[in-house]
């Protein structure tokens, strides 16, 4: 008989089935056993009226009764079964007002009895067994709003003629900066993890794409453990030509994540409030624009001296900001604008008149830092120039800079990290848990 996952036996009528999954619980009493039995879809109560103690001269159907009852009783949490049985409806029945009375039940993989996580297990703990830790159907939940979201953006994009780049994660040069760089042997020479699409993406526009996008690894040889970031993470990335300013790849960006979470709200919004208890809602447009100093004396205004030196919010001020534009503006999103030149990568272009700023934004999404985003620089002398002031010798870029030699058009573009959105959206505590597998100074494995 063909399987049906869990969330498709409610429309059923009463009478056979076959379901399969694995042991969540299993009550054994004297005289009825039940069993919760959970697939990739939800959980299933399984009933079967005990049959022990036989007299001598029992039947063959008495037999297989208590071999079967004896099969249940002994089944372990995590194993892996298949059901054949009687679906039947009962408003009584607490789990979906149904149960599945046993007929045949497989043991097709067993599960040793003791599980490495108990309930309360610590975060790292759940990682070393996050096979098991996925189970659970709030992480199930988790991946699935990540689907959604992610088709929805690319869904978004390929609606809007973008085209969909994959770019090297080896290469030859560092991409964002020489800190937080893996360096590998690569035959005779030397290779570097990508640390961003940016250069590649980049490329696609004087290659004539017009829009692009592309949802990859991006690597950070970045030695800390706070709770936002990897040293391995999805970067979800855009780059357009023929913008005006960083103005136009904001509106882009915003619509594109109202249309994710658009679809996240209409699939998922009220698992999410069951699962995660956050009220999910969609974002409104446009979203809140705040120069950085401005956002620097909202901050002070507020209270806190910001330790950083180097005039960028830090993670407090990035909580305090998204707290005033919450109160103020009644929005969970921020675009912080106009970052001094100061504390950007030489590709951001500087504002016109004024060297100081560049064209430049990060997003803040509930206090932390989800993106950012600029115009780039693209006339070759300029980019040349700025490189040179941050101490990169434009020998290093040729490659890069050739790609402003042949006709460029103007543009800019984003990146944004997956399990951070993630993170930020079901009000989770750290993109370990946002991450299928997480890759940090100290975790390799599984
Ligand atoms: P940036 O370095 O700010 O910008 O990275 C963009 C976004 O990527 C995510 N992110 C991380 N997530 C997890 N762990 C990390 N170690 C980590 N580092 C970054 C964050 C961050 O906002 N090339 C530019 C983007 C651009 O201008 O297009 C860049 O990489 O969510």
């Amino acid at each position: 008989m063909t399987r049906t996952v869990v969330c498709q036996l409610s429309p059923l009528p009463d009478g056979p089935v076959t379901v399969a999954g694995w042991v969540e619980t299993v009550r054994d009493q004297k005289k009825v056993q039940f069993v919760i039995l959970r697939d990739e879809t939800g959980a299933v109560q399984l009933v079967n009226p005990a049959t022990r103690d036989l007299e001598d001269g029992a039947t063959a159907e008495q037999q297989a009764a208590a071999e079967l009852t004896e099969t249940i009783g002994a089944l372990a949490h995590g194993t892996m079964v298949r059901v054949t049985g009687e679906l039947k409806h009962d408003g009584r029945v607490k789990l979906g007002g149904l149960e599945v009375k046993v007929g045949t039940l497989e043991v097709v993989s067993e599960a040793i009895a003791e599980t490495p996580i108990a309930e309360d297990s610590s975060l790292d703990k759940r990682l070393d067994w996050r096979f098991l830790d996925l189970r659970r159907p709030e992480a199930n939940l988790l991946f699935r709003v990540q689907t959604t979201f992610e088709h929805a953006l690319r869904s978004w994009w390929v609606e809007r003629d973008y085209i969909e780049v994959h770019t090297p994660k080896l290469m030859a040069s560092a991409s964002e900066s020489h800190a937080e760089l893996f360096e590998m042997e690569y035959f005779e020479t030397k290779a570097y993890l990508a640390q961003s699409p940016q250069f590649f993406k980049q490329m696609a526009q004087p290659a004539g794409f017009g829009k692009v996008f592309e949802i990859a690894p991006a690597f950070r040889a970045d030695p800390s453990f706070t709770s936002r970031h990897a040293t391995e993470f999805t970067s979800i990335d855009a780059e357009i030509s023929w913008i005006d300013s960083h103005e136009d790849v904001m509106q882009m960006h915003e619509e594109a994540l109202v249309a994710a979470f658009t679809a996240v709200v209409e699939k998922h919004g009220a698992a999410i409030e069951a699962a995660f208890e956050v009220s999910l809602s969609v974002p409104s447009l446009p979203f809140p624009r705040i120069p950085l100093a401005e956002a620097r004396q909202i901050v002070a205004d507020g209270g806190y001296a910001i330790p950083r030196t180097d005039g960028d919010l830090d993670p407090e001020g990035e909580r305090r900001l998204s707290a005033w534009v919450k109160a103020n503006h009644g929005h969970d999103f921020v675009f912080v604008t106009d970052y001094a030149t100061g504390i950007r990568p030489f590709y951001h272009m500087r504002r016109e008149g004024d060297g100081s700023i560049t064209n430049s934004y990060d997003l803040l999404y509930n206090g932390t830092e989800i993106s950012t985003g600029a115009q780039r620089e693209h006339r070759v002398d300029v980019l040349v120039e700025q490189a040179r002031e941050k101490g990169i010798e434009p020998e290093e870029l040729e490659f890069y800079l050739d790609f402003f030699r042949y006709g460029v058009p103007p543009h800019g573009g984003f990146g944004m990290g997956l399990a951070r959105v993630l993170m930020l959206m079901l009000g989770l505590g750290s993109i370990r848990e946002t991450t299928y597998l997480f890759r940090g100074p100290t975790r390799l494995l599984p």
